[in-house]
């Protein structure tokens, strides 16, 4: 039995996602964004209380990249991992874990924009410069896609895509993809599947992003 703990609009989409296009059986918890993921009982299940995790084989993981690597070995016949011996095995494992540069730069931004809710904690310096770091990131993804097509392996579409994509779902909260047409090209292509379209919010939940843009903020004038 393969359960995932998952709260809505955060990493836990990018497993939500995997599995969703892997088409194995599995039960989702969703978990309230907040506090909750501090109670000792989920706490044994990570212990810093992040999402996702993912209870499967008896094991306990926590970790996107980690989920990612094992439920690619653990389900070989999706064609969705490149294993050892692979030619493309060290561009999958550079570009899976790639995705999790990209996240830092969501999170510092999320922090930003939504979490810190008094104006005073906030500052516009962090907010431009983790928004250009991000956009960064974009780039390096335009110039891969340069270099290999539709997906980001030339051999075609892989979990690459799935870490990468939800990074991007994540990150246009933050920065657009303007003036990155193959990335643009590229995301239309993957969020286009079904098991993306499976991975989305369900409209019921409690969503930690209100707005679907969130411009740099300027300190109003005192
Ligand atoms: N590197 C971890 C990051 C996990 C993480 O920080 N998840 C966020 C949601 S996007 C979280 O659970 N935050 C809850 C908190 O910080 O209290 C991964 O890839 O799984």
């Amino acid at each position: 039995m393969i359960i995932l703990h998952h709260c809505p609009q955060t990493r836990s989409m990018r497993s939500l996602w995997l599995l969703n296009e892997l088409g194995v059986e599995f039960t989702t918890v969703v978990h309230p964004f907040g506090k909750n993921l501090r109670d000792p009982s989920y706490l044994k299940l990570s212990p810093a209380g992040r999402v996702p995790a993912l209870e499967i084989d008896g094991e306990r993981l926590f970790e996107t990249g980690a989920i990612t690597e094992y439920l690619c070995e653990r389900f070989p016949e999706a064609g969705l991992g490149r294993l050892p011996g692979d030619p493309e095995r060290a561009q999958w494992l550079m570009w899976v874990h790639f995705s999790e540069t990209i996240s830092q730069h969501i999170a510092a931004l999320t922090q930003q924009h939504i979490m810190l809710y008094d104006d005073t904690m906030r500052s516009p310096v962090v907010m431009k410069l983790e928004a250009a770091r991000l956009r960064k990131c974009y780039e390096a993804v335009e110039t891969r896609l340069g270099e290999t097509g539709d997906y980001l392996l030339k051999s075609g579409f892989s979990a690459v895509d799935t870490s990468v994509g939800h990074a991007v779902y994540m990150g246009l909260h933050f920065a657009k993809l303007e003036g990155l047409p193959r990335t643009e090209a590229w995301y239309a292509r993957i969020t286009e599947r079904a098991a993306f379209k499976a991975s989305l919010p369900k409209g019921e939940e409690e969503m930690l992003y209100r707005q679907a843009f969130y411009p740099a903020w300027e300190r109003p004038a005192s």
